[in-house]
């Protein structure tokens, strides 16, 4: 599946965490539990500049906790240090502000609060995860990408100030693979891709990897074959049905991606360690075919 954005706004905010980055000591990269490797930015390394990089999982009680903790170990090994949270109840909250408290400042013996920029794809959480971190409700959040707009500095009782900055997105995802796992997380504009096409590879998905949740979750006592019967037949038990009273494929697909993103289809993460590559970029570039199977 293709995805097309605006690559202005992205830019803007690319040229925004340019200029910031001079005044934090650190980064907070928020990544997608259920998709760590699609959710990371390739250019962010280019940017960061030698600041230490604390790698943040949210939505971590949507994804598999087993692979959860895997992912921790190893992105621990390359980002100062990694956390998994849910940032709408705050699990997990309390283990990162112990990791945040190691984090040394730039200009050692200044006085200053501590200063964290908080970056990561859109959508994924950043500003609900500054929230559960100063413990009330300072930055807008929503179930869309593209909320926050600009930075906004958020300070901490403590001796923390965050920064909040919008979602970004790097401009080209040569892997097909990577748009569909963007897209099924809900980092895209719902506007920009066909919910039909997504919920069908996500379908697919389903088929080769948990088949098992299919059934459970729509009844259902084959789940093989097209994966277009497939989602007619989720609508068809759903009543997602047009006025004429055939089945509507757009409502069902809809519905279908809801359930996977509300983690009602069961907490599954969608790329495990090792499985694309040693780094992101290797999976970038190797990956540009959009005949590789899905995860
Ligand atoms: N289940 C679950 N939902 C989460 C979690 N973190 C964020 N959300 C939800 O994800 C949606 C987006 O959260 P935001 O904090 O606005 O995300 P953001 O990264 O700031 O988004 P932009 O500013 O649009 O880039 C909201 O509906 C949150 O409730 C999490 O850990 N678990
Ligand atoms: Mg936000």
């Amino acid at each position: 599946m293709d995805i097309q954005w605006y690559p202005g706004q992205m830019a803007k905010a690319k040229r925004l965490l340019r200029e910031n980055l001079k005044l934090v000591d650190a980064v907070i990269e928020v990544l997608d539990a259920r998709i760590p490797y699609s959710s990371r930015n390739p250019d962010i390394r280019d940017l960061i500049e030698r600041r230490p990089v604390v790698a943040v999982l949210t939505r971590a009680d949507l994804a598999d906790p087993e692979a959860t903790s895997v992912w921790i170990q190893a992105l621990s090994k390359d980002y100062f240090a990694a956390a998994a949270v849910n940032a709408n109840s705050g699990m997990g909250v309390k283990k990162l502000l112990s990791i945040l408290n190691k984090i040394p400042q730039r200009r050692q013996r200044s006085r200053r609060p501590l200063r964290l920029m908080v970056v990561g794809i859109p959508n994924v959480g950043k500003s609900s995860l500054i929230n559960r971190l100063l413990g009330r409700s300072a930055a807008i959040t929503g179930d869309k990408p593209g909320v926050t707009k600009g930075k906004q500095w958020l300070r901490l009782a403590g001796n923390l100030e965050l920064m909040d900055t919008p979602g970004l997105l790097w401009p080209k995802i040569s892997s097909k693979r990577q748009a569909f796992a963007l897209a099924a997380v809900g980092a895209v504009k719902d506007e920009i891709y066909d919910p039909v096409e997504l919920a069908l590879e996500l379908a697919a998905y389903f088929q080769a990897s948990a088949p098992k949740n299919l059934q459970q979750r729509y009844k259902l006592s084959s789940v093989q074959g097209e994966a277009r019967l497939l989602l007619e037949e989720i609508g068809r038990r759903r009543g997602c049905l047009s006025k004429g009273g055939e089945i509507d494929l757009e409502q069902a697909a809809r519905l279908f991606i809801k359930d996977f993103r509300e983690a009602r289809l069961g907490r599954l993460t969608l790329e495990q360690v090792g499985e694309i590559g040693e780094n992101n970029e290797q999976f970038c570039e190797n990956d540009g075919s959009g005949n590789q199977p899905l995860p």
